[in-house]
């Protein structure tokens, strides 16, 4: 594999030129790829308007650096392996010539519908490959894809499309997760009801159930793409024209819609995966992610398709129809890289060992995190007892807006730590400030941090609202990218991600992260998960209040509260010692795993204005049961 790191010292020449020389150094990287024109310019870009173009007037399509650049080679090497939600169900292999004639099909289709270039057309599907031959078609035909996770409301669904005035749907009648069958076409009825941009929607047959077609805007799948050509001509796109649009939910206020542009998404997706994850030529890939999120699209599709690589996709959800699942399709398929996230690590770990136990896991050669803090407990069980022990564990921080891993081990080459994200990709100029925008030297310091240059796969701007961009990232500090994340460089100069910056809680003047406190909680034996939040206290500025899931305890919550209390206490100091700690059963959790402590903030301060919208959340439930809890009602 080209531009593949081999040693430590590779990464630190590769490292030192990238900063030294950025534009030569991508350059290298995308003259790999296969342009239907060259750039002219390498880089123009300041972090002030924010103006950000990388390979300007460039001429390319992304997905003929998947199949016209590599069918020659793997044409019948497996693209996608596909796993179902019912383990009994059969499996399906695509080969690179299957899901380049699947792609074709389907773009023909959708220009048959009336989709031209730089239409929005949202996908809201299931975990299938047809999901993903729905994002390459996009990409071939030049139309800009905005993936909506299948889960969210018909509320959630309306303001996304509202949003890009999309004028395609591409769903499916129903979805299968875990033992839940959702009505998800029913859902896509009730959102364009409430919208009218959209003039066409193409439903996949999943379940089978009885849906409502709509004469003239409905179309089934099957029927879309029969009689369709095999061979399509891609649609020749600038560097800078948008790929894909993909929302993320603000704290409050409308979702935000994250812009990523071809060519520099193309080239960080592919060089940033065969780096951190090692792949190589017969390996299996797999990411836990839904196609819904940022992970889904960099490292499930474009990342693992850029480089030819094997990328297993799975429907169902880690505990369904048993806590081992996961283990069980690892061992089915012989997986060589998993990557998954720290939520579903601790859900699985409260099973303890014996489903991880019955399954041969020897295939495995790099594990991998991704999507909040790992806490040092969980990471040395999944070291432990995924990894035995002998995988690199690759903690790799990233985000929607940098579009691919920006702080990672590489895998077996760079040095791996607990809970620590370590060290830049090359091309990635993190710089750790203070409050005031000092950039802050040397190691030992904690701060915020923020990327003082470009790299290829940054966000362009927020979907029809570039000043909302500039004032969310290229605000608070002036000629910087900022992150919202709190990090500090350790006494060997590795980076440790504190969690958001909105989730500081200052003591009496001690700076305090979140992240921290809950790992000292997640200490405890019988504590499966916890979250802290800072609330208003008359004395110290802010006091700690930790909300904890705890196991099958015969101690009562009094009595659990009390040993944590005095747990943390004992780990970090007296200062750190949570006021409060409520035991609770679940915590609130948006869909991709991520506490949303805003809410655990209003119960912490005892105001329950202003909660907000808790539509999207995985667990909403939780919230009565928490607010209940605090005696609040
Ligand atoms: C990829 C993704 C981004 C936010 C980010 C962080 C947190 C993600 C890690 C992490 C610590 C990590 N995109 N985050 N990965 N924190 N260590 N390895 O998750 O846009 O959905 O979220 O997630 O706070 O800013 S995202």
């Amino acid at each position: 594999m080209n531009y593949q790191i081999k040693n430590l010292l590779e990464y630190t020449n590769a490292y030192d030129k990238s900063v030294s020389n950025p534009e030569q150094f991508w350059e290298e990287i995308a003259n790999g790829f296969q342009w239907k024109k060259k750039w002219d310019k390498t880089l123009d870009w300041n972090f002030d308007t924010p103006k950000l173009e990388w390979f300007r007037n460039g001429k390319l399509n992304l997905t003929e650096n998947i199949f016209e650049k590599l069918l020659p080679t793997h044409r019948d090497k497996t693209a996608i392996i596909w796993e179902p939600n019912d383990p009994d169900a059969p499996s399906i292999h695509l080969s690179y010539g299957e899901l380049y004639i699947e792609t074709c099909k389907f773009a023909n289709a959708m220009k048959a519908q009336g989709v031209q270039k730089g239409d929005r057309v949202i996908i809201y599907m299931p975990m299938v490959p047809e999901a993903t031959v729905a994002m390459l078609a996009c990409a071939r035909i030049g139309a800009i894809h905005s993936v909506v996770f299948a889960g969210f409301s018909a509320a959630a669904l309306a303001d996304r499309i509202d949003d890009c005035q999309a004028k395609m749907v591409l769903t499916s009648d129903g979805n299968f997760r875990g033992n839940k069958q959702i009505q998800v076409k029913a859902v896509v009825d009730e959102a364009l009801s409430k919208t009218d941009s959209v003039e066409k929607v193409i439903v996949l047959k999943r379940t089978g159930e009885d849906v409502m077609m709509h004469s003239g805007r409905d179309i089934w799948w099957d029927e879309a793409i029969a009689g369709q050509s095999e061979v399509n001509q891609a649609e020749e796109m600038d560097s800078e024209d948008l790929l894909f649009i993909l929302y993320t939910s603000g704290s409050t206020g409308k979702p935000k819609g994250v812009v990523h542009t071809t060519a520099g998404y193309m080239l960080y997706t592919y060089y940033s995966f065969i780096n951190v994850f090692q792949y190589q030529e017969d390996d299996v890939y797999w990411c836990t992610a839904d196609i819904g999120w940022i992970t889904g699209h960099s490292y499930i599709v474009y990342g693992p398709l850029l480089a030819g690589a094997t990328t297993l996709m799975f429907e169902g959800v880690p505990t369904y129809p048993h806590p081992g699942r996961f283990w069980e399709i690892v061992e089915k398929y012989k997986v060589n890289q998993f990557y998954t996230a720290p939520t579903a690590i601790r859900a699985l770990q409260v099973h303890g060992t014996e489903p991880v136990e019955k399954f041969d896991l020897s295939s495995l050669s790099v594990i991998g995190s991704v999507g909040e803090p790992i806490n040092e407990e969980a990471w040395h069980w999944y070291h432990e007892h995924i990894g035995k022990g002998k995988c690199p564990l690759v903690d790799t921080w990233w985000q929607t807006e940098t579009g691919g891993i920006m702080i990672a081990p590489l895998a077996g080459i760079t040095p791996n730590k607990p809970a620590h994200a370590s060290l830049p990709l090359p091309g990635v100029q993190p710089v750790i400030v203070d409050a005031e925008g000092n950039e802050l030297i040397g190691n030992n310091v904690e701060g915020n941090l923020c990327i003082k240059f470009p790299w290829p796969s940054m966000i362009r701007t927020t979907y029809g609202d570039h000043q909302r961009c500039k004032d969310t990232y290229f605000s608070t500090y002036k000629g910087m990218y900022f992150t919202g994340d709190g990090v500090k460089r350790d006494h060997d100069g590795y980076l440790r991600i504190l969690g958001r910056v909105d989730d500081v809680i200052n003591v009496s003047g001690h700076r305090m992260g979140t992240a921290e406190v809950e790992n000292a909680i997640d200490e405890h034996p019988e504590v499966v998960e916890s979250a802290v939040v800072g609330y208003p206290h008359e004395i110290k500025g802010q006091g700690i209040y930790a909300f904890a899931i705890c196991d099958s305890s015969e101690k009562s919550n009094e009595q659990l509260a009390e040993e944590i209390k005095q747990l943390v206490r004992k780990i970090i100091g007296p200062i750190a010692k949570p006021e409060h700690v409520q035991v609770v059963s679940g915590l609130p959790k948006t869909r991709s795993g991520k506490i949303m402590r805003r809410i655990l903030r209003k119960v912490a301060s005892r105001d329950l204005s202003n909660m907000g919208d808790i539509s999207t959340l995985l667990n909403p439930e939780v919230v009565d049961e928490i607010i209940k809890g605090a005696g609040l009602y």
